[in-house]
């Protein structure tokens, strides 16, 4: 029995079968890329860059954890400051200059969540139209959070993708995301153009059993595209403006056609269930395509019934551009295509297209019954709950009968209960997102945006902007409002990533505003990364006051942190306690003025002291429950969620949860009697640390 376990078990095999989630799958790609490119005698190297954010939040993490393992790869990772820096840097993979003579190519990695894919569209333009190497290659892998569970707004990346001419693939299952990944690199390299990935939530956070073997994906290069034979060059190193209308001619053109003549060759979009008496034909891709197949399940129709009672079934790989020769023999005598897709129709339209000018044209239903009432919703995200009613009105309409569900399935978007998210126990926001009495308050990108779903006027924002865009909605209301003042949130993830452009645009329209720019370290809402580009807050406040900012205070949770003289003159730092204070006296001074609250992200302490990177403190925090009243004030003052009211002998008490507490000591700083400190047995906190016995003393099931 193997009884060590080690990250790169996933990674270093190749082949055999291997249990992946769908994030580990994108990590073990570019070293799959590279077996398989040593093995054809290509000497590649890989350049992976992004931006993190849900449902790629963990990518990035993850590649830090293989250390020599993508060394011996050639894959360089290099975390973007954001997500349009990173495009351009992909863009520069694909025409670098004298590239080093033992190089055949770089293959390209992009990442980052929807509204990242938003913002980098100007970079990815560029870069697609210039084109990728053939033997480099340019993968954008979009992360989209459809149900926008872990975002301000839902997302679905395949239309601004394909507007920018990147064909998308969709995987519908974590063994997808490592053949598809395989033909996007091939596709990128025998098209020229960039392509794109749609990782959905639930394709990320999946895991499955997969079949790593190289030889799976074998792909066919065809010679010749639409009759003429197919031969790529290098893309220029500059693209001149005048150029340019040439290389979006060729995007469009023939670069798109031989994207075409690869998806035709290659047979990606695979007809699951084929009929041949069939009137009716479901096309799906993705994360629909196997709530639609759990739909059908439900119903009572497996592949066997469907065939029987004329149904056919098309599992789409790529979704854009759709390949129309696989699409035109589906759709053979057929009556109705029914296409199950989330959000707005793109399959749907493209298949319309494509068959609106057939002899025998069946019926395209989707976002719309063949009466023009709706029947997939169009918004949020795509469970069976939302598929079901649709498909069996679909199949009624063409007399298919099927079973009621056994269990009532219950839509997600009307859930029996619901838990309204909440800062950790100990987390800096608990304070530092409070604001004196009548305040206007702006509300940011991070953790702190829980802001957003409290009763509490003294921290409830008021507005929520994306990402970088924090205080800049009040250039555009401030000369319109009664309120002179905002107090705005903006996260130091944020500020590195785009967020001090945002300061910059306050100062420049000249607006009356504190920015509230919250230190706690990390990137922390995504699992707590480096921010890149980051410098400690010394540095920042002379960024700040370089920037033009009139005045910076500092409100810490340890003031000697930092040396005394490393602060810029004129920077006051206070402890924290005086934050309503620093507050008033910020809201006072006209102009652009920045409040830093340095506190660290309770977790990430947690995850330190867990990994033995931090001492674990001796000194606990207790109520006691002689003294205390019960009144609750503790919690309110100090917001934290391990103070838990409890029932007693003595009646209803507060008491402080010692396995959630994160040992910040801010609830001493209240007036409460009841609070005292206990020094605990440092031995017995070492011991503590290791509540799992060492695997020698684990004993085998008898
Ligand atoms: C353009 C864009 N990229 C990435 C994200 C994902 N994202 C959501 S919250 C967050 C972290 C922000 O970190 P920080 O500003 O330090 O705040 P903290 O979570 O630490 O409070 C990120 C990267 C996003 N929402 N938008
Ligand atoms: S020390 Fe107090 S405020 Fe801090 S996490 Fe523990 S209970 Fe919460
Ligand atoms: S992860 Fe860190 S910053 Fe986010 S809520 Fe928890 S303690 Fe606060």
């Amino acid at each position: 029995m193997t009884t060590t376990y080690d990250p790169a078990d996933r990674y270093a095999p190749d082949t055999g079968r291997v249990l992946l989630s769908g994030i580990q799958a994108l990590v073990r790609l570019p070293l799959d890329q590279h077996r398989a490119d040593t093995a054809r005698g290509l000497s590649t190297a890989t350049f992976i860059t992004g931006y993190e954010g849900s449902p790629i939040g963990g990518y990035d993490l993850q590649l830090l954890r293989l250390g020599r393992l993508l060394d011996d790869h050639g894959v360089r990772f290099v975390p973007g400051v954001n997500e349009e820096l990173a495009a351009t840097s992909i863009w520069g993979t694909q025409t670098i200059p004298q590239m080093r003579t033992d190089l055949d190519g770089v293959i390209g990695f992009w990442y980052g969540k929807a509204p990242g894919v938003d913002r980098a569209g100007d970079a990815m333009r560029h870069g697609n139209y210039a084109g990728t190497h053939p033997s480099g290659g340019v993968v954008v892998l979009a992360g989209d959070d459809p149900a926008s569970k872990s975002s301000t707004v839902p997302s679905a990346s395949e239309g601004t993708l394909a507007d920018r001419g990147i064909p998308v693939l969709a995987p519908a299952d974590v063994q997808d995301v490592l053949d598809l990944g395989r033909h996007a690199i091939a596709l990128s390299r025998y098209s020229g153009l960039w392509v794109g990935m749609k990782i959905a939530t639930d394709i990320a956070d999946a895991f499955e059993d997969c079949a790593i073997d190289l030889d799976r994906v074998d792909p066919i290069l065809p010679d010749e595209v639409d009759d003429v034979p197919w031969h790529r060059e290098a893309p220029p190193t500059l693209m001149t403006p005048g150029g340019s209308v040439e290389r979006e001619a060729s995007a469009f053109g023939e670069r798109r056609r031989a994207v075409l003549a690869y998806l035709a060759a290659n047979r990606l979009d695979r007809v699951v269930v084929e009929s041949s008496r069939a009137r009716l034909g479901i096309v799906a891709a993705g994360v629909p395509y196997q709530a639609m197949r759990e739909s059908l399940r439900l119903l009572g129709l497996d592949d066997t019934a469907l065939t029987g009672l004329g149904v056919r079934v098309m599992r789409l790989a790529a979704i854009s551009p759709i390949e129309p020769g696989g699409i035109t023999s589906f759709a053979e005598g057929l009556d109705e295509i029914l296409v199950i897709e989330e959000k707005r129709p793109f399959v749907e339209t493209q298949l319309r297209d494509i068959l609106y000018n057939i002899e025998r044209r069946p019926a395209i239903t989707g976002a719309l019954d063949p009466s023009g009432n709706p029947l997939i919703p169009i918004d949020g995200e795509l469970t069976v709950a939302r598929v079901l009613p649709a498909l069996r009105k679909r199949l009624a309409a063409h007399n298919i009968e099927t079973d009621t569900p056994a269990r009532t399935i219950i839509a997600l978007d009307d859930p029996p209960a619901r838990r309204v998210p909440f800062f950790c126990s100990g987390c800096p926001h608990n304070r530092s997102t409070v604001t004196p009495d009548g305040s206007l308050i702006g509300g940011g990108i991070g953790c702190h945006a829980m802001v957003v779903f409290t009763d509490d006027e003294r921290r409830r924002a008021a507005s929520l902007t994306q990402m970088g865009g924090e205080g800049a909605q009040w250039i555009g209301q401030e000369p319109f409002s009664e309120a002179t003042h905002l107090f705005q949130n903006l996260g130091d993830g944020t500020y590195f990533h785009s967020g001090s452009l945002a300061i910059r645009a306050a100062i420049s329209s000249g607006s009356h505003v504190t920015y509230k720019l919250l230190v706690n370290d990390v990137v922390a809402m995504t699992g707590g990364q480096q921010p890149a580009g980051t410098r400690p807050t010394p540095q920042i406040a002379r960024q700040l006051l370089a920037e033009g900012v009139d005045q910076v205070l500092v409100c810490s949770d340890d003031t000697s942190r930092h040396p005394a003289d490393a602060w810029p003159a004129g920077v006051d730092v206070w402890t924290r306690d005086r934050l309503e204070e620093a507050q008033e006296r910020l809201r006072s001074v006209p102009g652009v003025t920045v409040l830093i609250y340095e506190a660290p992200c309770a977790t990430e302490i947690r995850r330190d002291r867990r990994r033995g990177r931090r001492p674990l403190p001796t000194t606990r925090v207790v109520i006691h429950e002689l003294v205390c009243e019960g009144c609750g004030d503790c919690g309110v003052v100090s917001n934290c969620l391990s103070l838990h009211p409890v029932t007693t002998e003595f009646g209803p008490r507060t008491r402080v949860d010692q396995a959630s507490c994160n040992l910040d000591m801010s609830c001493l700083e209240g007036d409460c009697p009841a609070f005292v400190t206990v020094e605990v047995d440092p031995d017995a906190v070492a011991a503590s640390r290791s509540i799992v016995p060492p695997i020698e003393e684990i004993r085998d099931p008898e």
